[in-house]
């Protein structure tokens, strides 16, 4: 359908795809979302609830005029809302000391005392996203629901993370179909305080500018092997870094079981595994640490064949191109 279109993959030739080249484009996005929030399949928790689907158009409206360089307006959650994070909160924290990465279960507790993280409060984007741009200059932008990868991924490349502003419905709140605050606060905020992982995220934003469909596609299953579902090791231990995981009870259980099969990380590899989107996945990827990951996703960006090379200016918060190839 019309709106499954991405304006941003717009070929300008052949080979070369627009893209953006400093912070402030990514303002262009903000009404390329795929999926609104507030557009609901049938089989969504809150399909026929219409006073969430009227809540979600109300917060997801202020992603859909948010600029770069401004303040992220401030929700007011409703006792409602703030129950299903509780819920959420309080369970996944209780695993975040055996099952989360060291970096995680490092942060969290910064988060608890900056950000206002705790099971009776839902942190505000504004507070993460200062917090974020002190530890690694991550910021965060509001986002009205899921943008397609390439727009996602080139987001990255600046060090901006796009977030969601909503709560799942609070009918099944260990379950959710979509990104939601839940997702997005408590598995992905804490690592990108971390300033490897921070570097090895914006590794996969800048070989996704001006990639090719394809290219992009690898990146976006290398994206969903590390930042999603990845696990790393730790002495001879092995523990989980992904959001989908350390935001899911059910997964960040089954990850560390003997159920599932690992494979150590190589995005060589990582690009070509298919994997389910609804399920707990059947394979995961075992980084040996974020450094490593991300000397070996350079190497993996240096394969793609781009007729440019690209350098990120932090001054300026813009892509430089060097060379023609
Ligand atoms: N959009 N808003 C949003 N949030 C995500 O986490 C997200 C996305 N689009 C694509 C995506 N994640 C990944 O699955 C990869 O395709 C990059
Ligand atoms: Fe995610």
């Amino acid at each position: 359908t019309e709106k499954k279109k991405s304006v941003g993959a717009e070929k300008q030739e052949d080979t070369n795809y627009w893209f953006p080249r400093k912070i402030s484009d990514l303002d262009l996005f903000a009404n390329k979302v795929l999926e609104m929030g507030d557009e609901l399949d049938s089989d969504h928790p809150g399909a026929t609830d219409l006073k969430y689907r009227e809540r979600r158009k109300e917060i997801t409206q202020i992603a859909s005029v948010y600029k770069h360089g401004q303040e992220i307006p401030r929700i007011t959650y409703t006792p409602e809302e703030i129950a299903t994070w509780g819920k959420v909160y309080r369970k996944l924290r209780e695993l975040f000391p055996t099952h989360a990465c060291q970096q995680h279960a490092y942060i969290i507790p910064l988060l608890e005392q900056n950000c206002g993280y705790n099971e009776n409060n839902i942190p505000q984007l504004q507070d993460i996203s200062t917090f974020l741009q002190e530890c690694t200059g991550f910021r965060i932008r509001p986002v009205q629901g899921l943008l397609s990868s390439r727009d996602f991924l080139n987001g990255l490349a600046f060090r901006v993370f796009h977030s969601t502003q909503y709560i799942r419905h609070s009918s099944v709140p260990l379950y959710t179909p979509e990104p939601d605050l839940c997702h997005e606060l408590l598995g992905h905020v804490p690592l990108f305080a971390d300033p490897d992982f921070a570097d090895f995220s914006q590794e996969i934003g800048m070989a996704s500018l001006g990639a090719t469909d394809e290219d992009v596609e690898r990146l976006a299953t290398c994206y969903w092997f590390t930042v999603e579902f990845g696990l790393c090791k730790e002495g001879d231990k092995i523990k989980a870094f992904g959001a989908g995981l350390l935001s899911s009870f059910g997964e960040l259980e089954y990850c560390l079981s003997d159920k599932p099969t690992l494979k150590p990380f190589d995005p060589f590899v990582a690009c070509y595994q298919k994997y389910p989107i609804t399920e707990f996945q059947p394979v995961y990827f075992v980084a040996e640490s974020f450094k490593s990951a991300k000397e070996k996703m350079r190497q993996f960006a240096e394969s793609l064949h781009k007729p440019f090379s690209l350098r990120y200016n932090p001054y300026t918060q813009s892509v430089e191109i060097l060379d023609t190839k």
